[in-house]
């Protein structure tokens, strides 16, 4: 469909990573190895909790490659990804818009949080948990008249 010239929308989102040790409270899932150290779950999300689906149609997750089929396509959401492991690394976001929308895919990178410094250190000594969670826009510059429908419903 056309694109709408001189109109940019964009659309909050929230990504990143939230960790807890392995302990009484969080013990280590079924069939995870024993020396991972970790639960953690990493995700796209909307920070106020709407729907993403509306105009975000998969999302992509590249793993290091010491998990089992380290690429996770997922196709609704919530778009997050569950795991556990003992290490940090950087995880490839990779986010696909709608079909026939016109937008390319766009990829983001985080590095993947599992060890507490600085001022998260003291609470997370007592929670055993941590995060790393960052905001940010996408900025869809003269999206065509579909994407303008999908972007500004709800
Ligand atoms: C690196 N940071 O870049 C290190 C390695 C790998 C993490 C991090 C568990 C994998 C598994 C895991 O935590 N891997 O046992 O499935 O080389």
């Amino acid at each position: 469909s056309r694109r709408i010239k001189n109109i940019s929308i964009s659309k909050p989102i929230i990504y990143g990573n939230v960790a807890e040790k392995i302990s009484e409270s969080n013990p280590l899932p079924e069939g995870a190895p024993a020396d991972h150290s970790h639960t953690w779950k990493v995700f796209v999300a909307d920070p106020l909790g709407n729907d993403l689906s509306s105009y975000i149609r998969k999302v992509v997750f590249k793993l290091h490659e010491t998990y089992n089929n380290p690429t996770r396509s997922i196709e609704e959401p919530p778009f997050e990804v569950t795991e556990t492991g003992w290490g940090e690394f950087e995880i490839a976001i990779k986010i696909y818009f709608n079909n026939d929308c016109g937008e390319k895919n766009i990829t983001l990178y985080h590095h993947l949080k599992l060890h507490p410094y600085g001022p998260q250190l003291e609470e997370s000594q007592r929670t055993g948990k941590v995060e790393s969670i960052l905001f940010d826009e996408i900025v869809f510059n003269e999206p065509t008249e579909r994407m303008f429908k999908l972007l500004t419903s709800k």
